[in-house]
């Protein structure tokens, strides 16, 4: 049989805002209720970040905490991964108050880059410190690659003993900065792994679906939500990140593969 899929659902970020989707959730109840659709339409897992209530981005525990519980207050076993990332600017201690008890699996940036028209700055020193955290706190890391280089850091982590088994790697392509959503690319990094592991892409904007479909046929994972893309096909905005989550969950089927359940995902990135 083949592998399952584990669909992640990034249905919030940190850059998207209300005036381009009235889709965008910003309170935790929003964002809570948003991940509970998205697992309702099949996703494994669900990608965090939280908001002040007026939308701006925020690392916040006590925000992470209430959307967690009210997930979990639902009865949904998704998993939980919350973003070490936040939003470009933000000092690595803010970006780690997601971490909080709950949380499953965080992610690990691995370098600085352009971000649109700004710099997403991650420090080796600072990748490295991440990655201590979530090792302390016994997260399985999800490794964000946007360009080629990166898997070397991920190479040069792993050499060090700064990060070990289980982890698992996200390609992130079509950020205006990184790699951009093409075939080749995807190839290409996959080929790079530097030792077999399992791997999710993020297509961003119209390279969300096209990058979905690519992966896969190469037995990757797929992540989509409105963190990524706000629409459902050109110009039509969706209703929400479970709308892509349904679209991707159809295109999973067609491609002869069934979305993992949360504990299917649990198993197959070594959550325990
Ligand atoms: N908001 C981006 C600057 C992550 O979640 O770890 C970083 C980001 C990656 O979203
Ligand atoms: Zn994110």
């Amino acid at each position: 049989m083949a592998t399952p899929v584990i669909v992640t659902a990034a249905v919030v970020g940190a850059e998207v805002t209300r005036e381009q989707s009235p889709a965008v959730p910003y309170t935790p109840e929003e964002i809570a209720g948003a991940a509970l659709d998205a697992w309702r339409a099949g996703a494994a897992a669900v990608h965090l970040h939280a908001r002040w209530p007026d939308g701006r981005p925020s690392q916040e525990a006590h925000h992470f905490r209430e959307i967690i519980d009210r997930i979990r207050a639902a009865g949904s076993d998704v998993v939980i991964q919350c973003s070490t990332g936040g939003a470009v600017g933000m000092p690595v201690e803010e970006r780690l108050g997601s971490l909080v008890p709950g949380a499953e699996m965080g992610t690990l940036n691995l370098g600085t880059m352009n971000f649109g028209d700004e710099v997403f700055v991650n420090a080796r020193p600072d990748i490295v410190r991440i990655a201590g955290r979530l090792r302390e706190r016994k997260l399985v890391a999800e490794c964000e690659v946007y360009d080629a280089g990166m898997l070397d850091t991920l190479r040069w982590l792993l050499d060090k003993g700064h990060l070990s088994a289980p982890y698992h790697v996200q390609f992130v392509l079509g950020v205006p900065g990184g790699m951009s959503g093409s075939e080749r690319n995807l190839r290409f990094l996959v080929e790079g792994l530097p030792e077999p592991t399992h791997w999710t892409v993020a297509g961003i904007g119209r390279f969300e679906m096209p990058m979905a479909e690519v992966a896969l046929g190469l037995g990757g994972h797929v992540r989509v939500g409105l963190e990524d893309n706000l629409f459902v096909s050109k110009g039509v905005l969706a209703r929400g990140s479970s709308e892509l989550v349904e679209l991707a969950v159809a295109m999973a089927r067609r491609a002869g593969r069934e979305p993992a359940t949360p504990g299917q995902a649990r198993a197959l990135l070594g959550i325990i």
